[in-house]
């Protein structure tokens, strides 16, 4: 029930940008609420000496996943422009680590693993369990923490600290990542301690 934050632990908070919460690009419903959580996970990880890594989705302007090139999502997380940046009110310590993603013109990448360094900067660090969450449920923190478990961490994704797109696609997400052995949890299972 209860979880207990070590060294070997890694935070990953997906694509908590402001193109993806109400007011940007392609706003995840309620994208938004989960900021007071990700802060509190944030403090509590930066306590236990675990490990805090922020992933962006980072485009270039212009990108095959825009409609405007054929994709399926309207332009978004533009390198260098206020959509890019992350929520405003987002605490990012100076421990933590930036990952940014799908910054190729021709080339996809939801999960924060895909061609980034993530998975080597986290075997250099010791990295054993990975904690997931942040935008979208049903996009880039599926992808992410599909990618976890083929590469063998021990995989959490943080439910109520996550929002997808649509209700459905995030309940069939769910249990596509349980199906493999990812375990999700609520914020509370590891700040109550
Ligand atoms: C995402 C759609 C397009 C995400 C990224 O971060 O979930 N979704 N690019
Ligand atoms: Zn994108």
């Amino acid at each position: 029930m209860m979880l207990s934050i070590k060294k070997k632990d890694a935070l990953i908070i997906v694509d908590l940008q402001v193109d993806f919460c109400p007011g940007g690009n392609l706003p995840v419903p309620e994208g938004d609420e989960i900021v007071p959580i990700a802060n509190k996970l944030v403090e509590h990880f930066e306590r236990q000496e675990g490990q805090i890594v922020f992933s962006r989705d980072w485009h270039p302007d212009k990108h095959m996943s825009f409609k405007e090139c054929g994709g399926p999502w309207p332009a978004h997380c533009v390198q260098n422009t206020r959509g890019a940046e992350f929520h405003h009110d987002l605490f990012i310590p100076p421990s933590a680590i930036v990952v940014s993603k799908a910054t190729e013109p021709l080339k996809e990448a939801y999960s924060a693993f895909d061609g980034t360094r993530l998975s080597e900067t986290l075997h250099e660090a010791g990295i054993e369990r990975v904690f997931i969450c942040g935008l979208a449920t049903d996009v880039c923190v599926k992808s992410t923490a599909l990618d976890a478990i083929k590469l063998g961490y021990d995989t959490y994704v943080i439910q109520d600290a996550s929002r997808g797109i649509t209700k459905e696609s995030v309940e069939q997400s769910l249990k596509e990542m349980k199906n493999v052995g990812v375990k999700i949890i609520e914020s509370r299972q590891i700040l109550s301690n």
